[in-house]
């Protein structure tokens, strides 16, 4: 990565100014990022914020997966267990048939317009948020969203707490099923397979079944149904980790280019470079091609249930770069269509974020702040 991370760091003062390198291991940077949150928090803190009385004494905090206890996760997963026995809410979604398939139905139906668009970060803070409180109010979960440290493991998922196939983890790598790869960044990256690819081999979640789509798997192989949220399609969920995608993405620089280098200097150099610039792999595509199978598909990821922890890591990213860059935290750039395709007018604060049924449509400046409006958590 060529920039003056130097001079980045001098900007920020403080506890990140012993200068970092593309040469650290990244979970150091990401604690020193972290710590640098913590402080600016609590100084923020003697200010009033928001309307809904969230303060760092009552705020809810969303952990490493990696750090729950194994009594957590297994609550965690019995939630999600639950949701799959909640019947549907949304009778226009007639391949849906139970509430975790509705998340997949509400996503598909979005997706041109929730990617490459100037909501994709809100959109999808605010879907996993949704999650979290239907767990908690519903299922019975009593913690919080856990999220899916990418910058552990990740040249070997197969040993991450998350993925290692045990019964506190969200299921491990597919059965082998011989494949080529998977063709990504629209078309210009083929990342070679994994040592999976079929139905997940392990793990708490072995015998569920999905029900909507493949649309558009990057995993080659998986044949899409060009279906929608109609037509059903009982199958297993699909794994493939793959490490060519992790290994290559979730490293120092890409860390520090995003949360202090020359894509965090607005949120549209940040947005654009996370979901990656045409044709590029960055770190929101990769925890998806990591997944493979289920996960890789863009309109149908949610079956794979690491989506949720992905996301989790995305938008803990998301509020690290808002604590850090207050001036531009509470702005937006870009359409209303994927990637201005087919053009559109540009999105607003005051844009609603359409979550069909799953939620009321609130807007996008309700959701800016993760201490403000309805929302009140931090990441840990
Ligand atoms: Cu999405």
């Amino acid at each position: 990565m060529r920039f003056n991370l130097g001079a980045a760091l001098l900007l920020l003062g403080a506890s990140l100014t012993t200068a970092q390198t593309v040469n650290d291991d990244p979970l150091d940077i990401l604690a020193l990022l972290q710590e640098q949150v913590k402080e600016k928090l609590e100084e923020d803190a003697l200010e009033v914020r928001g309307l809904g009385g969230c303060t760092l004494a009552n705020v809810a905090i969303r952990r490493d997966w990696d750090h729950l206890t194994k009594a957590q996760r297994r609550n965690y997963i019995s939630a999600v267990k639950c949701l799959w026995e909640l019947p549907s809410v949304d009778p226009t979604f007639s391949a849906a048939q139970n509430h975790f398939d509705d998340f997949v139905a509400v996503h598909m139906n979005q997706t041109n317009f929730i990617h490459g668009t100037a909501n994709f970060l809100m959109w999808h803070r605010y879907l996993i948020w949704l999650w979290e409180q239907k767990l908690r109010n519903q299922c019975g979960y009593t913690g919080y969203l856990p999220y899916w440290n990418w910058f552990k493991y990740q040249d070997n998922l197969n040993l991450s707490p998350l993925f290692d196939g045990s019964d506190t983890s969200l299921g491990g790598d597919g059965h082998f099923f011989a494949h080529n790869g998977s063709v990504v960044g629209a078309g210009r990256i083929w990342l070679p397979s994994g040592a999976g690819g079929g139905c997940v081999k392990s793990g708490p979640f072995v015998n569920k079944t999905i029900n909507i789509g493949p649309q558009q798997p990057a995993m080659q192989g998986y044949l899409p149904v060009y279906n929608n949220v109609k037509t059903l399609n009982p199958r297993c969920q699909r794994r493939d980790l793959t490490m060519a995608a992790s290994t290559s993405t979730f490293t120092a620089a890409n860390l520090l280019n995003l949360t202090i280098g020359p894509a965090s200097q607005s949120i549209g150099h940040f947005q654009d470079e996370f979901q990656g610039p045409y044709g590029t792999l960055r770190l929101h595509g990769a925890g998806h091609y990591a997944m493979g199978g289920d996960g890789s598909d863009v309109f149908t990821s949610l079956n794979d249930p690491a989506f949720y922890q992905h996301h989790a890591m995305v938008d803990r990213m998301y509020w690290i770069w808002q604590v850090l860059h207050p001036s531009e935290a509470n702005k937006v750039n870009g359409t209303i269509t994927f990637r201005n395709n087919p053009p559109s007018r540009n999105g607003t604060i005051e844009d609603f974020l359409d979550v069909g049924k799953l939620g009321p449509a609130i807007k996008i400046k309700d959701v800016l702040s993760t201490m403000g409006g309805p929302l009140c958590y931090i990441y840990l």
